[in-house]
């Protein structure tokens, strides 16, 4: 069965309740095969914002991507989120971004695979890398713990 790396972030809100409650909600959707810890962190990109609680986790499912996807955002609005009128990037109650899928490459319009940003954001490597620091990158042929170690590296 497939394998899912999905990023969890939050930063309105009760934010580790709302990551906890996620994560339970991930498993009605297959198995969750690893959770990392969740990080504090800096807002990136829009930085007139509360700080972070990121995480990741890692989820055997049967379900296609532009299920998984539809699902993703189905838990996102069942936690408040709301994009009407929302600043893009801006605060939010829960984000869960699909971030990889198996070694697909996908660019639709509604997905692309893997994440376009996942590569430059600490954020999401530093809990990827707790949980599948050798999960290669299907297009940068490079590890998600080497990834991050490049990004480190020239911060
Ligand atoms: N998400 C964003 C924009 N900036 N910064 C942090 N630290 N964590 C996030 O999850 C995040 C962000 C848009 O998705
Ligand atoms: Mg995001
Ligand atoms: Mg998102």
């Amino acid at each position: 069965m497939p394998l899912a790396a999905i990023a969890l972030g939050a930063n309105l809100g009760a934010r580790e309740q709302t990551l906890r409650l996620a994560v339970d909600a991930l498993r009605t959707l297959g198995e969750v095969v690893a959770v990392s810890t969740f990080f504090d962190t800096e807002p990136v990109g829009y930085t007139h914002q509360p700080r972070f609680l990121n995480g990741a986790a890692v989820l055997r499912t049967a379900l296609a991507p532009s299920a998984l996807l539809r699902e993703l955002l189905s838990i996102e609005r069942h936690h408040g989120r709301d994009r009407t009128g929302a600043v893009p990037k801006g605060p939010r109650t829960l984000d869960l971004d699909l971030l990889l899928y198996d070694d697909l490459i996908v660019e639709t319009e509604a997905l692309v695979l893997p994440h376009p940003e996942m590569h430059r954001r600490t954020f999401v490597l530093q809990p990827l890398a707790a949980i599948a620091p050798d999960w290669m990158h299907p297009v940068l042929h490079q590890s998600i713990a080497g990834l991050l170690q490049a990004i480190v590296a020239t911060a």
